[in-house]
């Protein structure tokens, strides 16, 4: 055979490989949260999204129920491509990309339409792009709704109830310092271990959004749920840069499309949930308390000054806070 033809030949099959390979790609998806939750249904609706713009050669694989591990854990393996998407909060990825921190800021967000803006304009953008160079692609946010405080004894009705109560964090900085803002003793950990850490005393309260409170079923261990509202940290959506660089250009716009459009069924699926977990934890027996919230953002600014500080994110946050 000559030479040229052997080339072409080699050309020919590792082209037919390649295309082999594209044809059928199953993306393992992490959560934590259980069948029913609004990221787990959304995702999987992404899944259906792409499975049919791919004419099923893409699908979406979701392994909730934390049987990948712990957040901490799943986004290690995200980047190492061990896991190729992953749902998580913005909070556990503030340490490794410290452009995710100034969503979670407490009382940034004014209402969840501001959030909204604020994520889906070139703010938001820019975020998504700072995961690349942490081998993570951002795809897309996820509403999260107010995270507000619960506790197991003393209920909180002002700010000073907080002193010196163990109250669990998510694993990030940011959220270490707010507690200590409010007076608290920040005690972090991944969120399975909430439940048994209420139950026994290990931990005085945590704090989260109203369908956490009940999926996770905190309310049945800690009964008193206070209306601080205090961040709207949103969702994030990454995929993992060595399973996005395996995709060609097509299919990765594919992705970014289905991510996109999935946000908008999130957007449905979580305001319905928002009020039947507050409909559950109300009708469970909840002592559902209003405070004074001006109280508890009067008391943030070291956390904005620790925060804060280059005029780069100055910038930003005085941005943020301009959009209408
Ligand atoms: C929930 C988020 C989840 C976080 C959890 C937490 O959906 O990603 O892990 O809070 O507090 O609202 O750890």
């Amino acid at each position: 055979m000559k030479l040229t033809k052997m080339l072409g030949l080699a050309l020919g099959l590792a082209l037919a490989a390649t295309t082999a390979h594209a044809q059928q790609v199953t993306l393992r998806s992490a959560d934590i949260h259980p069948d029913g939750y609004p990221t787990v249904e959304a995702v999987k609706y992404m899944g259906e999204l792409l499975s049919k713009s791919t004419n099923g050669r893409i699908k979406i694989q979701v392994m909730n129920n934390s049987v990948l591990g712990s957040e901490k854990d799943t986004i290690e393996q995200t980047r190492f491509g061990v896991i190729d998407m992953n749902r998580v909060n913005a909070a556990p990825f503030n340490n490794l990309v410290p452009q995710t921190t100034v969503l979670g800021l407490p009382f940034l967000f004014r209402s969840t339409e501001h959030m909204h803006k604020v994520v889906d304009g070139p703010i938001g953008e820019e975020i998504l792009k700072a995961f690349e160079p942490h081998g993570l692609v951002g795809l897309a946010y996820y509403d999260s709704g107010a995270r507000s405080f619960y506790t197991t004894k003393k209920p909180i009705q002002k700010l000073a109830d907080l002193k010196g109560m163990k109250i669990r964090v998510q694993q990030s900085d940011l959220w270490i310092a707010m507690m200590q803002a409010f007076g608290a003793n920040p005690t972090p950990m991944p969120m399975g271990e909430v439940y048994s850490s209420l139950e026994t005393g290990v931990v005085d309260g945590a704090e989260n959004n109203w369908p956490s409170y009940e999926s996770a079923r905190h309310y049945e261990v800690a009964k008193n749920y206070t209306l601080t509202q205090h961040s709207l940290n949103p969702e994030i959506l990454v995929m993992s840069k060595l399973s996005w660089d395996k995709l060609s250009p097509e299919d990765q716009k594919a992705v970014r499309q289905a991510a996109k459009e999935s946000t908008t069924k999130m957007r449905e699926l979580w305001a319905a949930r928002e009020k039947s977990s507050e409909a559950k934890v109300r009708a469970g027996g909840s002592n559902v308390i209003e405070v004074n919230k001006e109280e508890f953002a009067a008391a943030m600014k070291p956390v904005y000054d620790k925060f804060v500080t280059d005029p780069k994110q100055k910038a930003l946050l005085e941005q943020i806070q301009a959009v209408k």
